[in-house]
């Protein structure tokens, strides 16, 4: 079968639900933020400090381009889908499954977490402002779109499978 791209916003749940999906389909899971820090050596958090966000997306592109396109789960970065280039790619070679939820969930599981780059400083405004510019290009690359907010993970990955 064709492999899956979870997208969706930092927070919305792409790596847990990834690795239940990973145990309810027996197929592996790779994620492209993983595939990048792997290629480079480096953190995320270094390659913006380093290459800025404009290295990092060329990266994240690359990276996208050699995650296998059958048999597997792919995790991706929140902003993959900034990329026309990568929205098609994703379109084209798998299942794009978006991960929806509010500002207030995304918040809530961020909460503490210091390896964004994007979000420093005023959070709560960045999300807002972030998500809603990115929703038509999430809404864009989407087969099928799956809200999460007040769910259990067994509830998404039910959803998910049925709907696949
Ligand atoms: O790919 C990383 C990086 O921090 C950028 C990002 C984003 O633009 O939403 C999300 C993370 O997964």
């Amino acid at each position: 079968m064709k492999s899956i791209y979870l997208i969706g916003f930092m927070g919305s749940g792409k790596t847990t639900i990834g690795k239940a999906l990973s145990l309810s389909l027996n197929l592996p899971v790779m994620d492209s933020d993983e595939e990048v820090s792997r290629l480079t050596g480096k953190t995320i958090v270094e390659i913006f400090e380093g290459e800025g966000e404009v290295g990092f997306r060329t990266l994240e592109t690359k990276c996208l381009r050699n995650l296998p396109v059958e048999n597997f789960i792919i995790t991706t970065g929140g902003g993959i889908v900034l990329k026309e280039e990568n929205r098609q790619w994703m379109r084209e070679n798998g299942k794009v499954v978006l991960l929806d939820a509010s500002p207030e969930e995304i918040l809530k599981r961020l909460e503490g977490d210091k390896t964004r780059p994007l979000l420093i400083g005023e959070k709560e405004t960045k999300v807002v402002k972030i998500l809603s510019e990115r929703m038509p290009l999430y809404l864009d690359a989407a087969d099928v779109i799956i809200d999460t907010t007040d769910k259990s993970v067994e509830t998404i990955v039910e959803e998910l499978m049925n709907r696949l």
